[in-house]
Order: C-alpha cells, then structure tokens, then sequence
C-alpha cells in the first residue's frame, strides 16, 4: 500500500479540520493508507471535538426470541429450520423471565430481534411488545430489523407505514441497525439473496424516519465485501441521513465466521476493526455516534476504537446469541460495573445514556 501522496493528506486533513464532508475517493484512500494510526488521529480528533473524553453506554440486554427463519444467510450461525437440532422458540413467561433482570433499573434498553419465524402470526409481534411494555414500563423497547418489519407487512397485508405504526403504539421506541450487510446488489446476490435487498432496507428505514421512529445503521463487514463497496455502504447511509436525520448511531459489525457457510475465511484483526470505527467516523460527518460493539469487535479492540472515533461502547448486552453462536469468544454480557471501569482503564470517562443515546447520570 503507498502512502497518500501529500497534496491528498494535506486536503483531508484540511477537510476534517474545518468539518467537511470527505468523497468516496477521500474515504477510498483513507481504507488504503497505510499510516493507521495518522487515519485514527483524525477521526479521534472529531470524536474528541464533539465529546471530549466521554464514552456512552446503556444498561441493556438482548431478547432474541426464536432462531427458527425461512432465510438461509450465508454468514448466519444463528438461524435454524423447524426441527432442525439448536432452533428454539421462547415462550412468554421464558421471555418475562429473562427480562426480570431489568426489573429495578432506571431505562434499561431491550434489543428484540429473531430470525423470519415460519409460523407466527403477524398479532404475535405486537403482542410480545405490549406484554414486555405493561411489565416493564420504565424499559426502551429496540426492536425488530427493517428485514422483520418487511415480514411483518407481509403477514399483515398490510404497508410497511402501517406495521411501524402499529407497532409503535404497543410500544416500540426505536429500530436496530441490523439486517443492512453490505448494501451493494453484488453482496446481496452473493451472500443473501433469498433477502430484501439494499433499497428496500433503505427505503424502510427512511419510512421509519418520516414516522419519527429512530433506528441505527449497521455494516457487516470482514467477509468478501471490497473496499469500494465499504465506501458505497457508507455513502448510502450518509445520502439517507441527510434526508431525515432519524438515525441514531452507526455500528460496524465485524464477521465471525465459525459455523457459517463462509467458516474457512478469516476473522479480521484489530487494525481493521479500528480503521472500520474511524471510516464511520469520519465519513458519516451527519451521524452523532459511532459505536464501538464490544460483543464482535472483541474488547480489547473496543477499547482501542474509542480513540479510533467510536464514542459509544453499547451497553452491558447480556445474552448475546447471534455472534456467540457464530464462535465469537466475547463474554455474553458484562456487569454495569466492569463495562465503566474498562472505559475508565482505557482512559474515558463513562456516562450511561438511555436508548435515545441521552445521557441520564
Ligand atoms: O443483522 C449475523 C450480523 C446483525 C453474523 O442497532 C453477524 O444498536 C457477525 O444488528 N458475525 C445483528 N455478525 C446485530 C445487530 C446489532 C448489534 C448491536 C447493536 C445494534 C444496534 C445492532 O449481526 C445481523 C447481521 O448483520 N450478523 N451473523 C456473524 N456470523
């Protein structure tokens, strides 16, 4: 890799000092610099501008309600067929059980994703919403991907407005990032083909959007995806935000192979996971936060992305399924405690936030 010729350096460096926006062939160079640590001061230094030293996270927790899914994903160690050894469904009480865990705290965070469940009914989803919602009234309810949501409409015959809407007023407060991959045709054919593909996952989260539903931006990313198409996942984001500003947070998803249909490729280092953290940074410039995803990203590497842009090291987690099934050697969840004292030992000041990303200490 050669190093950026000098004019380009001294004009990106330009650029982020006066915060403005970076091109593709900015953001392409930046994937291809050899110097990472030069790339990670400069997103560091827009990190810093708007945040100082803090670092968010959320109290939270995963509900991962059934793996039981009619897609078959390339990348995916979660999702099993009906009758298939490892698939599982939760029951309710299973569900209010699991969740007790949030009983006395102050705005905990659900993150409620499954796989596109054979049978259950569309009544199913809101149901489940309206449950956890009268349980637990004090809880942020995160939930269903744009890839659940076009299921739902689906089962519904309904439009995907009036699914959102519905399931608003049973109590969601805001959508995951999840289900995005790579949005290029090319990774969609490649890799899950039998899903919605990238305009249709854009489309719903701007419907999302105009609906005033907040949600997140994902990359999956560390697979067979090319720098190019990296840059143009980031520059349909950016396009999309600048519509209606309704995402939250970017939150780059580093693959985990093991027990995927992709199980002989490699899982990417720490400097990539770095470099991800700070091309989100600095090529989203109309994103507020970019996270560092302790679960994929592995901690040690989380740690290091908080001065490579990230500002937010999502929460606490707790029985995570998706990656853990998919060899990720992380711990499943870590306690309140642990996760400020690894933001301090890093040299961050910890504030816990709600899932509108407002702090609340
Ligand atoms: O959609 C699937 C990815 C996503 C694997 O919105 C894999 O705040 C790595 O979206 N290796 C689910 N990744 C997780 C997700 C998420 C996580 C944390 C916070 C938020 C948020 C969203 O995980 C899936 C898919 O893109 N995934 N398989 C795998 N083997």
């Amino acid at each position: 890799m050669d190093t950026i010729a000098a004019p380009l350096r001294g004009i990106i460096e330009e650029k982020v000092e006066q915060g403005q926006r970076l091109s593709a062939a900015e953001g392409l160079a930046l994937y291809q610099e050899p110097d990472l640590e030069w790339v990670g001061a400069l997103a560091n230094k827009v990190r810093e501008r708007r945040y100082g030293a803090r670092t968010t996270y959320i109290v939270n927790m995963h509900l991962n309600y059934s793996n039981l899914c009619t897609l078959s994903c390339m990348f995916c160690a979660f999702a099993r067929k009906r009758g298939q050894e490892g698939g599982y469904e939760m029951s309710m009480d299973e569900m209010l059980e699991r969740v007790s865990i949030m009983k006395n705290v102050q705005e905990p965070e659900i993150h409620i994703v499954g796989g596109l469940h054979p049978d259950y009914p569309y009544e199913y989803y809101p149901k489940l919403l309206s449950t956890l919602r009268e349980h637990y009234p004090q809880a942020h309810l995160k939930a269903f991907t744009a890839v659940e949501i076009d299921y739902f409409a689906e089962l519904a015959g309904k439009s995907v407005d009036w699914v959102l809407s519905d399931l608003s007023e049973h109590g969601l407060q805001s959508m995951p990032g999840g289900g995005a991959e790579v949005l290029t045709e090319r990774i969609h054919q490649k890799l899950y083909r039998d899903k919605m593909g990238p305009e249709r996952w854009l489309e719903i989260h701007g419907i999302a959007h105009k609906l005033g539903i907040r949600t997140s931006a994902t990359m999956l990313y560390g697979h067979i995806e090319t720098d190019q198409e990296r840059i143009e996942h980031l520059v349909k984001l950016r396009d999309l935000q600048d519509q209606h500003g309704g995402f939250l947070a970017f939150i780059p998803l580093r693959f985990h192979p093991d027990n995927t249909p992709l199980k002989k490729l490699p899982l990417r280092s720490g400097d990539e996971v770095v470099r991800q953290t700070a091309l989100g940074r600095l090529m989203l410039d109309n994103f507020d936060h970019i996270k560092a995803y302790w679960i994929m990203s592995g901690l040690e590497n989380a740690r290091r992305a908080q001065f490579f842009g990230a500002d937010d090291f999502d929460g606490t987690v707790v029985d995570e399924r998706i990656t853990h099934m998919a060899g990720c050697e992380t711990p499943v969840g870590l306690t309140e405690e642990s996760l400020r004292q690894m933001i301090r030992d890093s040299g961050r000041d910890p504030k816990r936030r709600n899932g509108l990303y407002e702090v609340i200490e």
